[in-house]
């Protein structure tokens, strides 16, 4: 938008006198902030609404975008970037007085996510507006995110993440659009006069769904799409009999938006998460509907217009409730209410890891949705009827929905969808040789590949200014909406004066995480060492505890030879548990400890040191991206379905260090193996080792010395205060089989950290890789990934240009 200086002064002096009756000088951040946000409202609600009406004129096909979560992080900068005023609003404040960042850190980051998937579903409804397709988010307004970590005395402690308590400047609450979502209650079919079947409730408890919509401002294209998020009330009462039973019976239906389930490693079978799926599947179906309707058009036509996209099992739910709507609502048959279904829904899985697929017992569900569960039935029994005459019985049942006293989500999300897509190259090969091998067999042309992707605005453009600075100066500034061309970098691979600039941005940008580590932990860094960077959840899979190894095997060679030649380093961690995760929250204890150890042992002269970073999440990451020189990416290889925090890492010039895992695999093919360590078991060994059980982890320990000295001091006190963790973890890698072959893989990590040791040597040849890194970085861009997304599954044009 156009903007002036001038104007703004006048737009933010007068708000402020409007909502706050304050003139600058008697404001404080708090006030300037929602100013800010409400101007920035303001500037964006023309293009909000232009965006709406072009859609229903064009009546143009819509995208909705089901995800439990949305990791958005902080969106002021996003926002004013998105709207071209960043630099105008930057300057102008200054000139008022006040500093940009300042304000930038009263708002609360909304942790409305655990990791990569939330996180994804925020960089995608970026990308979706940008590239002007009709696409919006729907999901829950928990009242709490993810939890606040902090350590105490080195242990994960968690506490409550109140990010709502001074209200959410971005949204609106819609009171008109709520709908009424029913649970439990007993249901029957009864004919009608007109002859149609329709369910006959008894006894639901309603709920009213009540939506907070929020703006999804397309980069400097007029585009605004909304991200609607739910939140549960009791419906309005005519008369409170019993007062404490109403006030019991309210908290009891806030508690279904109340909280964010902070597990993304096992699957729980609480009622309270089956509730929330159900929630926002039905309310976000039931308002998409009531849109639809306004086009007077027939249900057979839904498809045409409405795309609903499954993000993981957690909605999957839509496939029931669709058919229950189109069936008793809209009295369809059974065959065209089906067909409709299928063609609308598309659903993505995130993760092999069995242990998180969802399933829910037939109990719990039938007397919680008992209509839904009616529905489930036919659709298993429809799909076994159909299928039993295709394939052999062990086919069929190993791909049934109802199997076992469960209700399998992933095998109703398939069964209901006409795209299913894995998220990497190589995860989508397991999932069609592996996982999903039998519904493979079943259904060949439903399965495709859709390899993530990251927004450079949010993780290059706002993360690192630096940089971006850097080339637009070079190349122009087409990368940011055409990120390939970030690819015109590599005319400048031999350009020393370029490669000493890059240089001296990660310096830069390595300085100020430095001072925040030194404000906010009291721990000095040295922004000469190699900073070398694992942040994502803590899982076993992940192998953060190979790393931690690695370094105490560095530590005890330093220990037995001070001289000894290796390049500083500091290994920076960002990390939450899932709280009932005991095992990964013994492994942060640990890390804390031998940071502990690490940091306070003079006699390795600051070589070493550890940062873990409290509380790891959106913000975190854009001050420590960065300022990374190395990317762990180190999970076992089949076990990380893409991994996200490679291609952020990536595009800020960190070199990344990985196995063959997940994205890995591609970043590897597009850099080049020169430009990228890699090390480590191959997902076909893995797999062979899975076929005839021939890893024995305790030889390693046994055989390996620099191995057992390293798992020695995990139990002989040499690492003081964490004897019962020390034995745990111990044993898990020598007695109890080292489930993620951390042993077996630990020699090439330990050769692959030292190449990297020895690249970063070479100053001029590190940032040659780096400059590789950067340029090869833009196919990773989230924008293609949701432009094929748009093209391939949900069949939607992407031309809501509106300038
Ligand atoms: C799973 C579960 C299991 C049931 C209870 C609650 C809950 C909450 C979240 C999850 C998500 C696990 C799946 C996930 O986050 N997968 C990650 O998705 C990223 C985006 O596709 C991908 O980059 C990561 O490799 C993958 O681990």
């Amino acid at each position: 938008m156009d903007l002036s200086k001038r104007k703004f002064k006048d737009d933010f002096k007068k708000m402020l006198t409007e909502v706050y009756s304050m003139d600058i000088t008697e404001s404080e951040l708090t006030e300037q902030f929602f100013t800010l946000g409400n101007l920035i409202r303001s500037y964006s609600s023309k293009n909000w609404s232009r965006t709406n009406q072009h859609y229903s004129e064009k009546k143009e096909k819509q995208v909705y975008y089901f995800s439990m979560e949305f990791l958005l992080g902080r969106m002021l900068k996003s926002n004013l970037l998105n709207l071209g005023i960043l630099d105008t609003v930057r300057s102008a404040l200054q000139d008022l007085g006040i500093d940009l960042e300042e304000l930038v850190q009263i708002e609360p980051d909304p942790g409305l996510g655990n990791g990569g998937l939330g996180r994804l579903a925020a960089c995608f409804i970026d990308s979706m507006a940008t590239s002007e397709i009709p696409a919006h988010g729907n999901g829950i307004r928990f009242k709490y995110g993810l939890f606040k970590q902090k350590f105490v005395n080195g242990y994960q402690v968690e506490l409550p993440e109140n990010w709502l308590q001074n209200g959410n400047v971005w949204e609106t609450r819609k009171m008109h659009a709520a709908v009424t979502v029913r649970f439990y209650g007993k249901v029957w079919l009864q004919q009608t006069d007109k002859g149609f079947l329709t369910p006959h409730y008894e006894g639901a408890q309603e709920v009213l769904a009540v939506p907070y919509d929020s703006a999804v401002i397309g980069y400097k294209n007029n585009v605004v799409n909304t991200l609607r998020l739910w939140s549960a009330e009791l419906p309005p009462q005519d008369d409170i009999s019993d007062y404490w039973a109403y006030i019991h019976q309210r908290n009891q239906i806030e508690s279904i938006s109340e909280v964010l389930y902070p597990d993304d490693s096992t699957y729980e079978g609480r009622l309270l998460r089956l509730k929330q799926e159900y929630f926002f599947v039905s309310a976000g179906i039931q308002s998409i509907i009531r849109h639809f309707k306004k086009m007077h058009l027939h249900m057979n036509h839904l498809a045409e217009k409405v795309a609903i996209h499954i993000n993981d099992t957690h909605p999957a739910l839509c496939v029931p409730e669709l058919m229950r709507i189109l069936l008793d609502e809209e009295h369809m048959d059974w065959e065209h209410a089906w067909n409709v279904t299928v063609n609308v829904m598309s659903y993505t899985n995130h993760t092999i890891m069995s242990e998180a697929l969802e399933k829910w017992p037939i109990d719990m569900i039938s007397s919680l949705l008992p209509r839904i569960y009616q529905v489930i039935c036919e659709i298993d029994r429809r799909y076994t009827m159909k299928m039993g005459t295709l394939f052999e019985p062990a086919i069929i049942d190993r791909t049934q929905i109802i199997e076992g006293g469960h209700v399998k989500m992933a095998h109703l999300a398939i069964i209901g969808s006409h795209s299913i897509n894995g998220v990497a190259q190589l995860h989508t090969t397991i999932l069609k040789e592996k996982v999903l091998h039998d519904f493979f067999l079943v259904y060949p042309s439903k399965f495709n590949n859709k390899t993530n992707g990251i927004t450079q605005r949010r993780w290059l453009m706002l993360a690192n200014e630096p940089l971006r600075d850097l080339i637009n100066r070079k190349i122009g500034n087409e990368w940011e909406t055409m990120p390939t061309e970030l690819k015109m970098l590599k005319a400048f691979r031999d350009d020393n004066e370029t490669l000493l600039e890059l240089a001296r941005i990660k310096h830069l940008n390595k300085e100020r995480f430095a001072d925040y580590v030194q404000e906010t932990m009291g721990l000095a860094i040295n922004p000469d060492a190699i900073f070398d960077v694992q942040i994502k959840r803590l899982h076993a899979y992940k192998r953060q505890l190979m790393n931690l190894l690695h370094i105490l095997s560095l530590y005890f060679k330093l220990k037995d030879n001070p001289a000894a030649d290796i390049q500083p380093r500091v290994f920076i961690f960002g990390a939450k548990a899932a709280p009932s995760y005991t095992y990964a929250k013994q492994i942060i204890k640990l890390i804390n400890t031998v940071a502990e150890l690490i940091n306070n042992d003079s006699s390795i002269e600051n070589k070493l040191k550890i940062v873990f970073v409290e509380n790891y999440g959106v913000s975190l990451a854009e001050k420590i991206i960065p300022a990374a020189d190395v990317s762990e990416q180190i999970s076992l290889a089949s076990k990380e379905a893409s991994g996200t925090s490679n291609m952020k890492l990536m595009l800020n010039g960190a070199i990344t260090l990985a196995t063959l895992d997940g994205a890995n695999v591609e970043i590897k093919e597009h850099v080049g193996s020169e430009n990228i360590v890699i090390f480590g078991l191959r997902e076909e060994e893995v797999y062979q080792y899975y076929h005839d059980g021939s890893y024995h982890s305790r030889s390693y320990y046994e055989n390996n010395p620099v191995l057992h000295r390293v798992l020695d001091a995990l139990i002989d006190g040499t690492i003081p205060g964490v004897v019962a963790e020390g034995h745990s973890i111990f044993d898990s890698l020598v007695q109890y089989g080292d489930e993620y072959f951390v042993l077996r893989d630990f020699d090439a990590y330990v050769a692959a950290q030292e190449r990297i040791d020895s690249l970063y040597r070479d100053m001029l040849k590190w940032q040659r890789m780096a400059l590789i890194n950067i340029a090869g970085a833009g196919i990773f861009s989230s924008d293609y990934t949701v432009q094929q997304y748009a093209n391939q599954i949900w069949d939607v044009s992407s031309n809501a240009h509106l300038k």
